[in-house]
């Protein structure tokens, strides 16, 4: 072809397919192929020439997505198939019962051993919808309404680029003339969280989540704002249908969908009987978190489709499929009070007293509120309705409250049970005064070991297992301790006699003997835990493992002159600011990583006359340690790991240790950097970040292998 209008044309379609093909693998693929930088030059590029060219223009091309003025409103259509809801399931029972009752309708057509084969997959917390296909062309959108008659949303649906404006041709078979797709508009949280800080920084009102927020997109009558709007789609089933390869069950179905070019979601299985499902409900409870849209529950189809009709229908629920529910991880209660609690490091932090509610499948009657900030932003008062949220093993937190429903501020009820919280200016707990760092969010009782509360909460952190580990030393025996005046240093916890011990509440000979036997063994620790265990402020576990290496013992690191250090430090980060610039080779910095802020903090520790005497005493006392950190030789230096899931024979700390003990080093994410994934059994977005990353992964044994541990 020469002339100019033939070349534009081929341009044209060539343009629209690759942007077809790139849309494909970014939204059903979930891979793709090139950046968003390149998918829309080539946009603008195709907009280029169609506006040269309007003759090129087609319907289902990538630019015409959104088109046409606002409406005045929706117009009204009858589903050619009702869209159907679902029966609920919240416990084991319920799905047993599901299984019985299938099994009972199929009859004959089931052996007496034989389960029944389901197909599982996630109930998407978004919206219902129908997609109408003629042709392979997008014809029209619907949304469920009363399942009958549904609103015709399809400007708005055109916009959503998960949705493809036409079919792909798929490798074995044709296009069917007439298909409805029927699945779930939703957005992903992180989308969400992105748009809404958008609406944050124009100073636009929120949305509440990311069901709303779709819900929202979905029925603006004027399609350029849905077109801003991060919608996407997951189909799930079908209504009308006249391809002539319909498939024989739902899993080959959702196959089948994804064939055509459908974003159907990856997590699905085909299960036998309903202890199978269970199972599989499990592991997606323990996956949702992770998982980067929101689901409320998990949903069982029998697999057969010619069982369905067998089977049949109650009401307007197919008894052939079945929603099992998570429990919400949102509820409404009222706040109580607002408490103060005191943190090791003097930190004063608001907690809420909450009506005790079921949220996320506990009850729950404490939530932490942040800070004060954080109840101000919130515009909390005593006394109001607030949303508490508990999502997977999440602390629970209060998201918000419901202003509207407080009662007039000049009533008399309202003066009576509604009143804002303040900050109290003295500790709670032992009266020192309360300050806030400039700069800093949290107020902080400035009474150290003098705080009770202070005290307790440091020798948690001394007794815990990641610490000194001294097995029969909780909350309620710091508690009796501190208050009765028999501990007020860790050093005091190894003067503890039997006696004394068996002195106090519920504390019987066994469980004394028993805890005496616990703080003994713990003197034989590493010099790492027992930095970490004095509770230095930053300095956390990883931070302390790193002074154990670099210091090697104690006296070294008490000999430290902290300011030289700090000077040498600055001069050698500028000096090898320069060194990079011309292209050098850089001189190692002592103590990469470990930050002024950290140095500062060691400084004040160790300048403190009563920190050197609790040490003295630890050490009179008996707490020794001897192996150094890389005692296990050094195989894995310069290795970094990754944790996840639960392995077969150790725990993660356990799995931590040993990697360190060769000379790798533990991270808490999964980065280019990362040089292994360990995973266990349920592991989640770990994994599945190492797997786009292309890190590689490895179980128990293999770790073991390359140890050189494994048998
Ligand atoms: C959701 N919400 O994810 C169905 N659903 O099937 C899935 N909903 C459904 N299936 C028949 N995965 C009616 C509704």
């Amino acid at each position: 072809m020469t002339d100019p209008q033939g070349k534009a044309a081929e341009q044209a379609d060539r343009l629209r397919g690759l942007l077809e093909r790139y849309n494909y693998e970014y939204y059903v693929l979930d891979a793709p192929s090139v950046p968003d930088a390149e998918y829309d030059r080539l946009f603008r590029e195709l907009q280029a020439l169609e506006a040269q060219h309007p003759g090129l223009v087609t319907s289902d091309s990538p630019t015409q997505r959104v088109g046409g003025a606002p409406a005045a409103g929706f117009r009204e259509v009858r589903h050619s198939q009702a869209m159907l809801s679902l029966n609920n399931a919240f416990d084991d029972d319920d799905v047993y019962g599901f299984d019985r009752r299938a099994r009972e309708a199929l009859g004959d057509a089931l052996g007496e051993d034989e389960p029944i084969e389901y197909s599982a997959e996630l109930k998407y917390d978004g919206l219902a919808i129908s997609i109408r296909y003629e042709d392979g062309l997008l014809a029209m959108a619907a949304t469920r309404g009363d399942g009958t008659t549904g609103e015709d949303v399809t400007a708005n649906v055109r916009t959503i680029r998960a949705v493809p404006l036409r079919l792909r041709q798929p490798r074995d078979g044709t296009l069917p003339g007439l298909l409805e797709v029927r699945g779930e508009v939703l957005m992903f949280k992180a989308d969400f969280e992105t748009m809404n800080r958008r609406q944050r920084d124009a100073g636009e009102r929120e949305f509440v989540n990311p069901r709303n927020a779709a819900a929202g997109a979905l029925r603006q009558l004027d399609p350029t704002i849905t077109a801003s709007r991060p919608l996407r789609f997951f189909a799930y089933g079908v209504g009308a249908d006249d391809g002539d390869d319909a498939p024989a069950t739902h899993a080959g179905l959702l196959e089948r969908l994804a064939q055509l070019g459908l974003p159907v979601g990856a997590e699905r299985a085909v299960l036998r009987g309903p202890a199978e499902l269970l199972e599989f409900y499990r592991a997606m409870r323990e996956r949702r978190p992770g998982l980067p849209y929101e689901i409320d529950g998990v949903v069982y189809k029998v697999n057969r489709r010619d069982w369905h009709e067998r089977i049949g229908f109650v009401a307007r629920a197919p008894r052939y499929a079945l929603a099992h529910k998570f429990p919400a991880e949102e509820a409404l209660t009222e706040l109580l009070d607002i408490e103060v609690q005191v943190g090791r490091t003097g930190v004063l932090t608001p907690v809420a007293r909450l009506k005790p509610v079921f949220v996320g499948g506990t009850t729950v009657s404490n939530a932490t509120l942040h800070n004060v900030d954080e109840i101000e932003r919130k515009d909390l008062m005593i006394g109001d309705t607030v949303v508490v949220r508990r999502a997977g093993d999440v602390i629970p937190e209060v998201v918000r409250a419901l202003p509207e429903r407080r009662p007039s501020s000049e009533s008399a009820e309202f003066r009576r049970d509604y009143r804002r919280f303040s900050m109290p200016q003295t500790c709670p707990v032992c009266g020192s005064a309360a300050v806030r760092a400039p700069g800093e969010s949290a107020y902080r009782c400035v009474g150290g070991l003098y705080c009770s509360a202070q005290r307790k909460q440091a020798l948690l952190h001394f007794a815990q297992r990641r610490a000194m580990d001294i097995e029969g030393l909780g909350e309620k025996l710091v508690e009796q301790l501190v208050d009765a005046d028999l501990v007020a240093t860790p050093a005091d916890l190894y003067r503890l006699d039997l006696s004394t011990l068996e002195g106090l509440e519920r504390m019987g000979e066994k469980s004394a003997t028993n805890l005496i036997a616990g703080i003994r063994a713990s003197r034989r620790t590493s010099f790492g835990r027992f930095l970490f265990a004095l509770g230095i402020r930053h300095v956390g576990e990883e931070v302390a493992r790193q002074l154990a290496q670099e210091y090697g013992d104690l006296d070294a690191l008490l000999a430290e002159d902290w300011d030289a250090l700090q000077a040498r430090k600055a001069d050698l980060q500028k000096d090898n600011a320069r060194r990079r610039q011309r292209g050098e080779a850089l001189i190692p910095v002592p103590l990469e990583g470990i930050g002024p802020e950290i140095i500062e903090s060691l400084r004040r520790f160790f300048g403190e006359r009563h920190n050197l005497e609790v040490i003295d005493a630890l050490r009179a006392l008996g707490v020794h340690w001897s192996a150094p950190e890389t005692a296990g030789g050094s195989r894995l230096a310069g290795l970094s790991f990754v944790l996840t899931g639960t392995l077969p024979t150790m725990t993660r700390e356990q799995a931590g240790e040993l990697i360190r003990r060769h000379g790798g080093s533990v991270a808490s994410g999964v980065s280019k950097k990362t040089s292994y994934l360990v995973a266990g059994e349920a592991a989640g977005s770990k994994l599945e970040r190492a797997q786009e990353l292309g890190v590689e992964i490895l179980d128990e044994d293999g770790l073991l292998a390359l140890i050189g541990e494994s048998q």
